[in-house]
Parts: C-alpha cells; structure tokens; sequence
C-alpha cells in the first residue's frame, strides 16, 4: 500500500517494500526498489518543509527511472542488472564525463544506492540508539560516511543545516508510526538485513562493471 495517500503513513510498510526488490535469483527489481524510495520520500516530507530539497532530488531521480520502466524500453528495466545490461549494451550511459546521457538508469540509480547505504546506517544507529540519542548526530555521522563523500561543499552544508531541524528520538520514532520504541527496535532489526542486502547486491553489480564513479 505504498503509495497510497488515504491511509495513514507507516514506515514498516515502506520497509517491507524493500523485501519485495529482491527476485528469487536475487536480482533487484526496478518497479519495488523505486516503490520504496518514493514511500521514504514520503516519510522525509511528513518530517517537514526544511528537508523539501532533499525529496525534490529523490523525486526527480525516481521519475526518471518511472519514465523508463513505463518507458517503450521498459521490459530491459524490470531489474537492475537488465538495465546495466542493456545500457551498456546500447552505449546509454555517460562513462566517464557527462554527454549524450546525463539521465542515464544506470546514474540515477547509483544516485539512490549510495542513498541507501546512508539509510543503513542511520537505521542502524536509530536501532541501537538509547533514549537520549541525538537523531541529528546520528544522521549527521551516517552521512558523513557515507553521501557525503560524493557530494561539493555546498550540499554538504545544507544537509547539515537540514540534519539540525529533525525531530528528537521520541518524536522521530512517532513519525515512524510503527507502534512503541521496543516495536521500533524491533522493526528495524527485521527490515536491515534485507537493505542491507539489496545494497550489497546492487554494490557488486555496480562495482563489477566498474560503474562506481559514474558522473
Ligand atoms: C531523515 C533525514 C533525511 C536525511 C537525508 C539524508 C540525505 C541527504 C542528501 C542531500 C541531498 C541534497 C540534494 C541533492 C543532491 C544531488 O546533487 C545528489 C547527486 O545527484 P546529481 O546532482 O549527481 O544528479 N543527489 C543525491 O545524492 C541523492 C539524494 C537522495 C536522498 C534521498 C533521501 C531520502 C531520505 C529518506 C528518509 C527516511
């Protein structure tokens, strides 16, 4: 039910959505990884306004692979490795400077996958946080490690200017809407692995044809 506004916003949904990416091969598909991505966009716009040009981004990166997978190529965007296939394949994607392809699948993706790994570690910091836990320094740290290495100055500083606006731990986890902090905890603790999954799939798919650096 991801994506459907008359219901209230629960972020296990959103997380379970993430269960759904992988195929039995384990391979990642596009249409429920892009699913999970637009119900965290969600998630970030109900924190408030100040985080709005953070969803615009994702929003657009999520538009440009909807577009796609609606697209009449569509069926070589089922998974993520068919889209890596067949862009490669038909010389779609930017390699090394930008070109003829600034909107390629393939760059837009490893946009929300490095995303991804921010979200990991955050969620795991939220999992294993104590009571009087900043969610501001856990974010902060989590994209420090990871986003923040890809992104120029001035991003950086309004990431961190946005990160000092979250909400406290307890508000934070009533956002989430999952029930108490112990069902919070748990939660979290079920839905990590299958990110963290996801994301190593998707790393190795990346890394293995060299796409890590895409610009
Ligand atoms: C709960 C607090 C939310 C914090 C979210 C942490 C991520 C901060 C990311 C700041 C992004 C700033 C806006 C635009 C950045 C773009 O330049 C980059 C690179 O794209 P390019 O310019 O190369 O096209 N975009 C990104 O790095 C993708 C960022 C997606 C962030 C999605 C966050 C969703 C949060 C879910 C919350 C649970």
């Amino acid at each position: 039910s991801v994506g459907v506004d008359n219901q209230k916003f629960c972020l296990q949904e959103v997380l379970d959505t993430f269960k759904l990416c992988l195929s039995e091969n384990k391979e990642v598909y596009l249409e429920h990884y892009v699913a999970g991505w637009r119900g965290l966009v969600k998630f970030l716009n109900s924190l408030g306004s100040v985080f709005g040009f953070i969803s615009k981004d994702a929003v657009n990166k999520i538009q440009i692979l909807v577009t796609f997978l609606n697209g009449e190529n569509g069926s070589q965007y089922v998974t993520v490795q068919s889209m890596v296939k067949y862009e490669l394949d038909n010389q779609l994607v930017d390699l090394t400077k930008r070109g003829s392809y600034p909107e390629s699948g393939c760059r837009t993706l490893l946009r929300l996958h490095r995303a991804l790994r921010w979200l990991e570690l955050f969620l795991e910091r939220l999992r294993t946080s104590t009571e009087d836990s900043k969610t501001s320094a856990m974010c902060s740290e989590s994209y420090n490690e990871s986003l923040a290495q890809h992104h120029p100055w001035a991003i950086r500083k309004a990431s961190g200017l946005a990160f000092c606006m979250l909400p406290g731990r307890p508000a934070f986890f009533e956002v989430m809407n999952v029930g108490p902090p112990e069902q919070v905890v748990a939660m979290l603790g079920e839905a990590l692995p299958l990110i963290s999954e996801v994301y190593q799939i998707t790393e190795d798919l990346y890394a293995q044809h060299n796409l890590l650096d895409l610009p």
